[in-house]
């Protein structure tokens, strides 16, 4: 072991049996000290006549959750983890893994490596590589389908499944699971395995399981589409196929190989930042890590429309009591009744039981009654967004509400300080920004007000993480941060209609970059009549040639309302597949010559970069107002809430990565062909190129 290391490792023998308890908080990871102290623990039990078998365990939450993912950056240190799992492989006498919590990637390497695994019965495993861009590299991929078969096998290493103790136990992963005290279990079933001869069992001496001709194939073609553009998983069916066909030491050599060149791939690093930025997007600003979450165990949700339905439902999900507050009984009975649509379609997909839904349905209380908040812990406002409305149900909440409850409102556009102004308690008054369908989509924008307290900062990220959300803390900014940057993005694409380009020109740039959808597409999804309300509602602050830009309020006036009238911006037939239409390229011809704006060429490049550069300077606004504390929070807020493209990392990832002098030409050129007031670059950009820096410097 290295000097500098503090020890993670600590061994001891009970009669014939070495414990190796891995203490390396938090997670347990395979640091370097943690490779060194369980090699040192082979040799260990290698070299001591009077031990027969060694168990490993971890102390904390969880069995090693994999290597330290800390460490892919920096130089690589002996002994690297192919050395330890060939020690364990090898070793002469019988290594039983312990597992609890999480064993994961390297982790469940280690435990393959042993000659038999046990765990509780809590316990769950995984080789999620594949959502860092990685791939197992110390023997997951040649071991785990000698285990438990190709099929099982890819699952988990191409999507990074993770499963229960009972299925693994099926599966033939464990040989046992316990309900408690794993220790004591492990211990007593080491000894029966030395009592009963101390056999070894080694997964690499397993037979190579038999592949279905064409399944690989099919595989293959499933991947392309479900996780376009990612390469790990493809090259996760290769190396599959690869096990299959070529002797075990040396497939685990080109698994190692493979999995060292991920490392260094473009990919995985933009998936190991988003890894990093998630986590760090839950450290407040001001919040300091002692400020404790105040206790939620009842939540309301005031006004049942679609929004209001899918947050209940998110809250019952995770288990909350939730108080649905209606303004009248058909509003209130419209909003049970479509979370019990919602319920039921869940049960219909297989998603949840039906005694679960029901279960659900049971905990939410329909009120038309302010005194039944009397014992709400945060209440979430989802009424109609109008201030005047907002204003009087947030002064009702007041009256109502135990003096520490929290009042969450969900407006997208509404200034929150004047909300938080309507009530006695300002500190208590926060946002919870949803996105539709909000039971579905994994983005939370939390709003910090003006006064709102920290430990209610708190509590809206710990919330936010309990019902399954990406919760980031964002600040007071019209739009806050992922719509007023897809306003910007929004507005390019529909200033490059009037320059030239065509609807199905701009989508096919936006989702060959990876968008799952292009702007068009997702208007025509949205409804026309959805998309030109929302431009009156913001009409007033738009620049004259935005204001002029009326494409979106001709559309809808001609009853191309998107695919609910089977014409939007595209043309819908009964697949519902779109199709462009020349009655579309003559509505943009005529406003164009309305406009006396000339049509030109215009370039996928430049569609590009004018749609993405605008939202990137946007952004750099954003953090320069402090409405977002750190480029990686823009990242995480735009690949969880609009679908960036998690190989590119994020819209300031992407740019950092083209390199900040190249984005301020480019802003630059804009600013010169469309106007000043579009493309000016932000004073954060201006000072970081002259710095010399980048986003994450
Ligand atoms: C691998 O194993 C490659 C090998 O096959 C081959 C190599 C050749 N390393 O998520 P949390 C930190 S690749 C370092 O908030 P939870 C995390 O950053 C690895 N640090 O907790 C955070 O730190 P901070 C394959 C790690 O309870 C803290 O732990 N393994 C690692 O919600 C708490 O994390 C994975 O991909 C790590 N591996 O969830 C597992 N993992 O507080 C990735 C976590 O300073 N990890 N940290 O921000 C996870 O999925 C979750 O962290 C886990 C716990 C489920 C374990």
């Amino acid at each position: 072991m290295n000097e500098m290391d503090i020890q993670t490792v600590t061994l001891e023998r009970q009669g014939a049996v070495l414990v190796a308890t891995v203490d390396n908080p938090p997670v347990n990871a395979l640091s370097h000290s943690v490779r060194a102290g369980l090699v040192d623990a082979v040799e260990a039990l290698e070299s001591d006549p009077q031990a027969k078998a060694l168990v490993i365990v971890c102390a904390g939450r969880t069995f090693i959750a994999g290597a330290d993912i800390r460490e892919f950056n920096k130089p690589l240190k002996e002994p690297r983890l192919g050395v330890l799992i060939e020690r364990l492989d090898r070793c002469e006498k019988p290594v039983i893994a312990a597992m609890h919590g999480t064993a994961l990637g390297g982790g469940l390497e280690i435990a393959l490596a042993c000659s038999y695994r046990v765990a509780l019965e809590s316990a769950r495993f995984g080789l999620p590589e594949v959502k860092l861009g990685l791939l197992p590299g110390s023997g997951g991929i040649v071991r785990l389908p000698r285990l438990i078969g190709v099929e099982e096998a890819l699952a988990m290493i191409s999507q990074g499944n993770q499963v229960d103790a009972e299925h693994a136990l099926e599966t033939g992963l464990l040989d046992e699971v316990m309900a408690d005290d794993l220790r004591a279990g492990a211990l007593a079933f080491a000894e029966r395995i030395v009592a009963e001869g101390g056999a070894i069992r080694r997964t690499s001496d397993l037979p190579v399981p038999t592949i279905e001709p064409g399944f690989l194939d099919a595989k293959r073609a499933e991947f392309a589409k479900k996780f376009k553009g990612l390469d790990a998983p493809q090259i996760a069916v290769d190396l599959v196929e690869m096990m299959s066909t070529t002797p075990f030491q040396e497939a685990a050599a080109r698994e190692y190989a493979t999995c060292k060149e991920l490392i260094a791939s473009p990919q995985s690093q933009a998936l190991r930042h988003l890894f990093a930025a998630e986590r760090a997007a839950l450290k407040i600003d001001g919040v300091p890590a002692e400020v404790e979450p105040r206790e939620i165990r009842t939540v309301a949700v005031a006004g049942p429309g679609v929004m209001g339905r899918g947050i209940a439902i998110c809250f019952l999900n995770a288990g909350y009591p939730v108080v649905l507050l209606g303004k009248d009984e058909e509003n209130l009975s419209k909003g049970v009744g479509g979370i019990r649509k919602i319920l039921e379609s869940g049960v219909k997909r297989g998603r949840m039981t039906q005694e679960a839904a029901d279960e659900q349905m049971s905990h939410l209380t329909p009120t038309l009654d302010y005194a039944d908040l009397g014992a709400v812990d945060l209440v979430v406002e989802a009424v109609t967004e109008d201030l005047a409305t907002k204003k009087d149900v947030f002064a009702r909440l007041d009256a109502a509400l135990p003096d520490r409850a929290i009042i969450a409102t969900n407006t997208s556009f509404l200034d929150i300080e004047a909300l938080a102004s309507s009530v006695t308690r300002p500190e208590n008054v926060a946002g919870m920004h949803f996105f539709n369908p909000a039971n579905v989509m994994k983005l939370l924008e939390n709003v910090r007000a003006g006064r709102t307290a920290p430990d209610v900062l708190a509590t809206i990220t710990s919330v936010g993480k309990k019902i399954g959300k990406v919760p980031v803390m964002v600040g007071r900014s019209e739009g806050f941060v992922a719509n007023r940057m897809l306003s910007k993005r929004s507005r390019e694409a529909q200033f490059l209609l009037e320059d030239g380009a065509t609807p199905q020109q701009i989508d096919k740039v936006l989702s060959g970059f990876g968008f799952p959808i292009g702007p068009f597409a997702l208007a025509d999804l949205a409804g026309m009549d959805v998309m030109a309300a929302a431009r009156k509602a913001r009409l007033a602050g738009m620049t004259p040639r935005e204001q002029a830009c009326d494409i979106v309020d001709k559309l809808a006036a001609a009853g191309r309302l998107g695919q609910k009238t089977g014409a939007g911006y595209y043309l819908y037939g009964d697949d519902r597949k779109p199709q462009p239409d020349p009655a579309v390229d003559e509505l943009l011809a005529a406003h164009r010559a309305e406009r006396g704006l000339p049509q030109r060429e215009i370039t996928d490049e430049e569609i590009l970069e004018r749609c993405l550069y605008a939202m990137v300077n946007e952004a750099a606004k954003i953090i320069d107002e402090g409405a977002a504390a750190r480029p990686g929070d823009i990242d995480v807020i735009w690949t969880n809430g609009f679908g960036w493209p998690t190989h590119l990392g994020g819209p300031m990832f992407w740019a950092n990565r083209i390199g900040l002098p190249n984005v301020k030409a480019a802003l630059e050129k804009y600013s010169a062909l469309v106007g000043e007031e579009y493309f000016r670059p932000a004073n954060l950009i201006e000072s970081l190129v002259a710095e010399g820096r980048g986003f994450y410097d």
